[in-house]
């Protein structure tokens, strides 16, 4: 059985996907987990599907973690039940950003932990409604020696799902991309409380994403990550941001909704990865700042 910490919009997308009765939602200590989570799933065509999950009970025979929580919220997440379950169980952390997810590898480095990046897009307008907005891919790696050989049959098992899933040897590198896109759109969004297209044409962001791509660049090739250099990093910053033009991205959704944003795991990881490797890091610096005041951090 497939257990899932994190019943957020992701966390639903997956359970709704994978086969019924292989898959349950952990409980969270101290939330109610009385009758099983309900909610309606609209499909990437249109049709609606009620889905009924059931919560993890004592001796359900769990193989597989998914972790689909906010990445501030992962390692307290985890700790609260790991020990519940055998050593040798993977873990798949799902989280946005950069930072959470070697925290969690260096807190429990003997468990096999194993990282996805995902572009499938999935929103929550109301409790208990979910929407597959955007199909996507989702690739899947190991972030310690120990989740090696759990790989491929983690996207074997989790192909089951309909969603379209890859191996990644390198998957520092695909979060790495994806942490790109995110540093480039997100705060600006949330700054200027504007869908993702129009960053493009404001001031605040033609002021400073040549010096924030700047920064990403230099701190990558630092970092020992591939890149093809600042002008590249705008484009695909730019084609992301042209391609969702329409859409919130989730950093606007979370200041919208008066939620801790990801801030710190997304230009706030760029800004303490600067501080450790003595690169500068202003434009970064400001947009967390900027972010900060907005919101609940
Ligand atoms: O991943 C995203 C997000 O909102 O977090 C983008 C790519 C910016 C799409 O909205």
């Amino acid at each position: 059985m497939i257990a899932i910490l994190g019943a957020g919009s992701l966390g639903r997308l997956w359970a709704a996907s994978l086969p019924a009765g292989d898959v349950a939602f952990v409980p969270r200590p101290g939330a109610s987990s009385e009758g099983p989570v309900a909610f309606r799933l609209q499909q990437l065509d249109g049709s609606v599907s009620d889905i009924s999950v059931p919560w993890l009970v004592p001796g359900d025979p769990v193989d597989l973690l998914l972790v689909t929580t906010k990445a501030g919220d992962t390692l307290k997440a985890i700790s609260d039940f790991i020990d519940l379950f055998p050593d040798n169980l993977p873990l798949v952390l799902f989280q946005n950003g950069l930072g959470s997810q070697q925290a969690v590898a260096e807190h429990w480095p003997d468990r096999p932990v194993l990282a996805a990046s995902t572009t499938e897009g999935a929103n929550r307008p109301d409790v208990d409604r979910v929407i597959h907005a955007g199909s996507g891919q989702t690739w899947i790696g190991a972030l310690n020696e120990e989740a090696g050989h759990h790989v491929s049959p983690t996207v074997k098992r989790l192909a089951a799902s309909g969603l379209t899933i890859h191996p990644e040897r390198d998957i520092l590198n695909r979060l790495w991309q994806k942490l790109v896109i995110n540093a480039g759109i997100n705060p600006f969004t949330a700054i200027l409380n504007c869908a993702n297209g129009e960053i493009l044409s404001s001031e605040l962001y033609q002021q400073n994403i040549d010096s924030l791509c700047n920064e990403i660049a230099r701190l990558m090739t630092a970092n020992g990550q591939r890149n093809e250099g600042a002008e590249t990093l705008r484009q695909q910053i730019e084609t992301v941001a042209c391609n969702t033009a329409r859409n919130t991205s989730s950093m606007r959704s979370d200041m919208l909704a008066g939620r801790k944003t990801e801030i710190d795991f997304i230009n706030g990881y760029l800004v303490r990865l600067g501080n450790t490797l003595e690169i500068p890091t202003p434009v970064n610096q400001m947009l967390t700042e900027q972010v900060k005041l907005l919101s609940p951090n």
